[in-house]
């Protein structure tokens, strides 16, 4: 379908940074799944990207007029936003209600549900943003939980607008999602899109007996009638940049960083890469590490796990909460197991960079990858697309939207840390032959069905 796409997403695919010593501000792009993913049909329709560019204060006028021209080039719209509106409608509503009840952590939430208002009044914000850059023939594609009311507040703008939805992380069960007061005004605002997308068929199936019981509107196939008009869902499983992945995998300094990080090692290097996140299961991950150092006390001395966990929201007082328990673990399961010459856990509180990222992906003898839930987890498919050898072996929760495609992976119930313990062991002895077929398999679906696959499924369905 022709037409511009007008992409809003909570935000914009840049960073916006400036030196402490003053001078030019710098607009970088940025390199998460969704920039990726986006930039190709971004740069092709012609259309807007619009967001919310992080936080300008430090800038003076000549420096944000600086910003919004670089913006300007890159046909992104700038979504202002005060440090106010971000603490309620980003942290604490977004991060801190909307994200537990979606990763079924009910526990998570405040006593006291306060801001909808403000989640409202943003989400507005960007409805008028889209409205005001809109024309006929155009295509908007909204995205992911911090946006659920947009969808509506469009509609209400533009009657005729063809309007996506995607949601990123999972739709509960109706039974957790309905502990939010305002649960059917949150649904009704993705109903105000054309076509609601899904990372999973389970999510898309508690979303239709959410819709269901909320609305007494019955799905016919994958369709509602909401309003008068026909409103469509669909799964659409993101994936990664594979070719990029592989690429990069092949490349003289990877191969050199991985072939540095092997050599280090005493044994065999297993490794966990994740955003700090309690959704991330790494504190039972750990304890499944120090299991099967109790159950199979052969890999004592040898093994290495090394987790990566870069920070994140760190206003929020659950994510300071777990990253005080995983150092804890940490400390006492080194303190308890290491040697002068060796330690079980190297733990790296930091992002890293893409080449160190990849050159990981490419020496782990075994990726763990244990969600206790996951919208779909695109470092399981990272880790896969990196392995052009086709050897090392993915240990994979059952509760990340990835296991309902990468059913080659060690399939485990991450909140068994005896069985994650045993499927580590079972990487770490699985036979060469089996671990190349299996990756052989992962391989071939992660190649096929990557991002840029993704992204065009979605729009073709959004213009049927
Ligand atoms: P996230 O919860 O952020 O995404 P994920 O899908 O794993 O989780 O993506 C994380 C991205 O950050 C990956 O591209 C990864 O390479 C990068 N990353 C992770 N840890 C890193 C580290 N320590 N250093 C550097 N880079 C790191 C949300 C949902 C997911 C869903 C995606 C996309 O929670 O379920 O898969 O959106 O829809």
């Amino acid at each position: 379908m022709s037409g511009r796409l007008l992409i809003v997403s909570n935000r914009l695919p840049v960073t916006v940074s400036v030196s402490e010593h003053g001078g030019h501000p710098e607009v970088r792009a940025s390199v998460g799944g969704l920039a990726t993913g986006l930039r190709a049909p971004h740069e092709q329709s012609k259309g807007f990207w619009l967001g919310w560019p992080g936080q300008m204060s430090a800038l003076d006028d000549a420096g944000r007029a600086e910003v919004q021209q670089q913006l300007e080039a890159r046909r992104l719209v700038r979504v202002e936003l005060t440090p106010e509106e971000v603490s309620v409608y980003y942290d604490r509503i977004a991060n801190s209600v909307l994200w537990p009840v979606c990763h079924d952590r009910l526990d998570q939430l405040p006593l006291r549900v306060e801001g909808w208002d403000v989640y409202e009044s943003v989400n507005a914000r960007f409805a008028d943003a889209v409205a005001a850059v809109w024309q006929p023939g155009d295509r908007i594609w909204v995205h992911d939980y911090h946006l659920m009311r947009a969808p509506a507040l469009i509609r209400e703008r533009i009657p005729s607008a063809r309007i996506g939805f995607f949601l990123h992380i999972p739709f509960p069960t109706p039974e957790i999602f309905f502990a939010l007061a305002r649960r059917r005004w949150l649904v009704s605002g993705m109903l105000g899109a054309d076509l609601i997308g899904f990372h999973t068929r389970r999510h898309r199936g508690h979303f239709a007996a959410a819709v269901h019981r909320l609305l007494d509107t019955n799905a016919h196939g994958n369709e509602f009638e909401h309003l008068g008009r026909r409103v469509r869902m669909g799964v659409f499983p993101m994936g990664v940049d594979a070719g990029d992945f592989a690429r990069r995998a092949e490349s003289e300094p990877v191969r050199t960083e991985a072939a540095r990080l092997r050599r280090n090692g005493t044994g065999p290097l297993l490794v966990g890469i994740d955003r700090l996140d309690y959704s991330k299961g790494i504190p039972r991950r750990l304890l499944a590490v120090e299991q099967l150092l109790i159950k199979h006390p052969e890999w004592r001395e040898r093994i290495r796990f090394t987790q990566i966990a870069v920070p994140s929201r760190e206003g929020v007082r659950a994510y300071r909460k777990v990253r005080e328990e995983v150092e804890t673990l940490v400390g006492r399961i080194n303190g308890m197991y290491a040697v002068p010459t060796w330690a079980p856990i190297h733990y790296v509180h930091r992002g890293v960079p893409r080449s160190l990222l990849i050159a990981l992906y490419c020496a782990a003898d075994v990726m763990v990858v244990t969600p206790v839930r996951d919208g779909m987890n695109l470092v399981a498919k990272e880790f896969v697309a990196a392995r052009t050898d086709d050897d090392g072996v993915l240990v994979l929760s059952e509760f990340a939207g990835a296991a309902e495609e990468l059913s080659e992976a060690l399939i485990v119930n991450p909140y068994d840390v005896d069985e994650t313990a045993e499927a580590m062991h079972t990487a770490l002895i699985m036979a060469p032959d089996e671990r190349a077929h299996r990756m052989r398999a992962l391989r071939a679906r992660v190649t096929t069905h990557d991002v840029a696959r993704w992204a065009a499924e979605f729009l073709h369905a959004l213009g049927e």
